[in-house]
């Protein structure tokens, strides 16, 4: 608190004859005047300005305590917590308020990102300004102390969005890419390709918005591979398909469930219909049914025509041929059938004048590559 003169302080004597004496027992109660007296008069003395906490002193006059109490010093803060962002920036909006002119403070910080600290004294609402640095990591606090009183400093921390956050490739491979956009340009990252068969196009570190570019190879083996791109803690998952089997191993892997054994073989017939496995493959019959396989079911005189019906596989080109010979080569006397994808389907066709122009027709279902 700040020092006065004080000159309220009056002894009072019952006679002109009666002497006083006056003293103070501290130091900050001074200039005490008169130091002696008689009478009724006053007793002047100074209160030193006092920059600690609060004190007591006494001043006895003609024998009798008076009390002086002078209070301390206190101090406050405008605010006690501070939320920047990422990149750095100067801040000014804090402010100490204390009690008196004598009153001292000091600031400081407890961690080295807060910088340029003004570390002052005074009174009144004196700014303390400090620097923030650039937070390139994950949010932080620190603290300035001000006046001996806690002022809180959150800093956010880098964060990256990114689009999108997985592609999906097919065995084959290709070209990928996606953006990451930092939410400071404090925020710096970097990239390292998370398989052999991932190679990043684009550089591999930078700040700010930012595409990245990425090539995955083919993958030859017949197993579906996952590798996961991190940038800053955010993933982008990219994914690839297993290469393709053969066809013929896929076939024997859907039907059997393996291929080198006996059931899966070429030339077995493991359903006993007639046709092996490689043709029931060829014309896409089941090779455990022994009512699946590629035949004629029928041939039925319509007039002077005749209908050839047969029995098509799923997935598959057919054409009709016939010969009136078996001597000469059967020829073709329909367009395609082409039959949709799935279980074999019966299917026919009329072949005009196939009953009547000639004394013998003999057919067969040609099977287009
Ligand atoms: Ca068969």
């Amino acid at each position: 608190m700040d020092g006065v003169s004080f000159t309220n302080l009056f002894v009072s004597a019952t006679g002109t004859a009666c002497t006083w004496t006056a003293s103070a027992d501290v130091l900050w109660l001074t200039n005490h005047f008169p130091a002696s007296g008689t009478g009724t008069a006053p007793v002047v003395f100074s209160v030193l300005p006092n920059a600690g906490p609060s004190r007591t002193g006494e001043v006895t006059a003609a024998g009798i305590v008076h009390t002086v109490i002078q209070s301390g010093c206190e101090f406050s803060l405008n605010t006690n917590l501070t939320t920047v962002a990422v990149d750095g920036v100067s801040f000014t909006n804090l402010f100490v308020s204390a009690t008196g002119t004598a009153c001292t403070w000091t600031a400081s910080a407890n961690v080295p990102w807060l910088t340029n600290l003004f570390t002052a004294s005074g009174t009144g609402s004196t700014p303390v300004a400090f620097s923030i640095l650039p937070n390139a990591g994950e949010t932080r606090t620190g603290v300035v102390m001000a006046a001996d009183i806690e002022h809180l400093v959150i800093q956010i921390g880098c964060e990256l969005t990114m689009s999108p956050t997985n592609s999906s490739f097919t065995a084959t491979g290709g070209l990928g890419g996606f953006s990451v956009n930092p939410n400071g340009t404090a925020c710096v990252w970097t990239i390292t390709a998370p398989a052999d068969w991932i190679t990043i196009d684009s550089p591999t570190n930078g700040a700010g918005l930012t595409v990245v570019s990425y090539s995955v190879q083919t993958n030859t083996t017949t197993l579906p591979r996952t590798a996961t791109i991190t940038v800053a803690g955010v993933s982008h998952v990219v994914e690839q398909a297993a290469a393709e089997l053969p066809p013929f191993v896929q076939w024997q892997l859907d039907n059997f469930k393996c291929t080198n054994c006996p059931e899966a073989a070429t030339t077995a017939d493991p359903d006993g219909d007639g046709q092996d496995n490689w043709a029931e493959f060829l014309a896409g019959f089941a090779p455990t049914n022994s009512a699946s396989f590629f035949q004629i079911t029928g041939l039925n005189a319509e007039g002077p025509d005749l209908r050839v019906n047969w029995l098509a596989g799923g997935g598959r080109t057919n054409v009709v041929q016939s010969t009136e010979k078996l001597t000469t080569n059967f020829t073709d006397i329909s367009s395609l059938y082409i039959i949709p994808p799935g279980v074999p389907v019966l299917t026919n066709h009329l072949h005009l004048g196939g009953a009547t122009n000639h004394p013998s027709h003999f057919y067969r279902i040609r099977l287009v590559p």
